[in-house]
């Protein structure tokens, strides 16, 4: 990988005075929510966006890429999606369960963290709790001695994967819910059981389906209180997609946005808890519709009353179903279709969250294995040789304004002979914000530069497919920033077939 620092220690020194003369110019440092004034200009609003950074957890987390669910539960026994709650327990008898095979599965495809469904919407839990009789405890696995969390927890240590757990705040079998205040304890219980008896957890999962309880009435979620918790128990683990720190990316097609940004604005209301907790945990709310397809423009952003690092995660099944059912076997996405949504999500500023339900059995499915297998094959080759390796140049060039657009910004590579490749990755260094607005990328063509791609945002990482070009000298034109850009890197590759 090429950096984009100067050659020469001397230009490093210069280069690095610069970052530090701007940063104590404009008073900020990167940080994950940033509160904005009223007196705020357009400038100051942009300025800040900039800023914006991710915490440590969302970074350890942006940095997976590639995370699994595992929805596994009585759902997978009655050959449903959605249980209501009354099924017998007694269907539930996985015979060949093993869940260091799940584990192991996804390792294998390059997968880095995995969630299982401890509750689903059915209230059914995989650990025996305490607080109700719906559990593994009532069924016919390992006679009532079961706890598939444990299990889960126990491979993920194993095998070095990072742990996370889904837990439906809906709830169709507990008597309490819609009894709010009374469900909302009990759900603190719930969290307290699995996250104080299974070691470290990275990702705490809440979907945002809500209903009417036995009572008829609609049950009134204690987020605030459930994010306590989980901070005061699990400081590192990442709350999503109802949670501070990694938003919905609005879809379950697999498909991220082409502009995708990781700053946001967050709206009135929360502008006193964001001033509060600035540099600290906050609460979040941010503007607007989470599925809308503009959500952190600067048009957005001048409507905002604070700004926040709260990143896409892109959630979806290698089936059609969240459960497996053996009439979906047909049905698994082949290692091409998972190549595509590895750029449709990972290569748009997103993480992806690849649904893999285990079978009747407990076991990962012949035919989901063999899909996962082919796509790695396709990663490793396309990935594995990244033709800027020994490349001259990268010097960044900016040209050093606060200034609300920076035309004119370019890395220029020379590859040292001929290379042909056809699909052209970018990274920004987002420890120091996501800037990128507008960029082209450009190869040298008898003397003139001719353009192969463009594209919007970049963030954590924009991969783009292109026609196959031959070039020796690449170059990358940054259009539009909200300040200086930190490029982290440039790849060029060959998808594999
Ligand atoms: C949704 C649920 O309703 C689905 O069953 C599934 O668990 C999905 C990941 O989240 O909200």
């Amino acid at each position: 990988m090429p950096a984009f620092l100067p050659n020469s220690a001397e230009k490093m020194r210069n280069l690095l005075f610069f970052i530090a003369l701007l940063l104590v110019c404009a008073g900020l440092s990167a940080q994950s929510s940033i509160p904005i004034l009223p007196t705020d200009t357009e400038m100051d609003i942009i300025r800040k966006a900039a800023h914006v950074a991710p915490s440590p957890r969302q970074l350890r987390w942006q940095k997976l890429e590639l995370t699994a669910f595992f929805h596994f539960g009585i759902n997978t026994f009655t050959d449903r999606e959605w249980g209501d709650g009354k099924e017998d327990l007694s269907l539930f008898n996985p015979t060949h369960l093993n869940v260091r095979q799940w584990v192991r599965v996804a390792k294998e495809a390059g997968i880095r963290q995995v969630i299982l469904t401890a509750k689903h919407h059915d209230g059914f839990c995989l650990w025996p709790s305490k607080y109700t009789d719906h559990t593994i405890a009532h069924t016919p696995y390992k006679n009532g001695h079961g706890d598939i969390v444990r299990e889960f927890a126990d491979a993920c240590h194993e095998y070095g994967m990072g742990m996370g757990l889904y837990l439906s705040p809906w709830d169709r079998n507990s008597p309490f819910y819609g009894d709010s205040a009374k469900y909302n304890q009990l759900f603190l219980h719930w969290l307290t059981e699995l996250l104080t008896h299974y070691g470290k957890v990275d990702e705490v999962w809440f979907d945002g389906a809500n209903g009417e309880g036995p009572n008829g009435k609609k049950q009134v979620y204690a987020f605030e209180a459930w994010y306590h918790l989980i901070r005061q128990l699990q400081p590192q683990a990442v709350i999503a997609i109802m949670g501070p720190d990694v938003r919905w990316v609005g879809t379950e097609t697999g498909e991220g946005r082409l502009t995708e940004w990781s700053v946001l604005p967050v709206n009135a209301r929360q502008q006193e808890s964001i001033a509060a907790n600035s540099q600290k945990d906050q609460t979040f709310a941010p503007l607007g519709n989470l599925m809308d397809q503009d959500l952190g423009s600067r048009e957005q952003l001048m409507k905002a009353r604070g700004l926040i690092w709260y990143p896409a995660e892109t959630d979806v099944s290698i089936r059609p179903g969240w459960f497996y059912h053996t009439r979906e076997d047909s049905l698994v996405r082949t290692p091409s279709a998972l190549m595509d949504l590895y750029f449709s999500s990972v290569g748009r500023n997103s993480v992806l969250l690849l649904n893999i339900p285990p079978d009747r059995d407990g076991l990962i499915s012949d035919a989901d294995i063999r899909s996962l297998r082919g796509w790695k094959r396709r990663m490793d080759a396309t990935f594995g040789l990244d033709l800027t390796a020994g490349a001259e140049g990268g010097v960044f060039k900016p040209n050093g304004e606060v200034a609300p657009r920076y035309p004119g910004m370019e890395v220029t590579l020379d590859l040292k002979g001929p290379k042909s490749f056809d699909v052209v990755l970018l990274q920004e260094d987002i420890r120091q914000g996501q800037r990128v607005e507008q960029f082209v990328f450009e190869v040298e063509e008898n003397g003139q530069w001719v353009q192969v791609a463009s594209g919007t945002t970049i963030g954590y990482k924009r991969l783009l497919r292109i026609p196959p070009v031959t070039a020796r000298q690449v170059r990358l034109r940054i259009l539009s920033s909200r300040l200086d850009p930190v490029i982290a890197k440039i790849g060029l590759y060959n998808l594999a077939e």
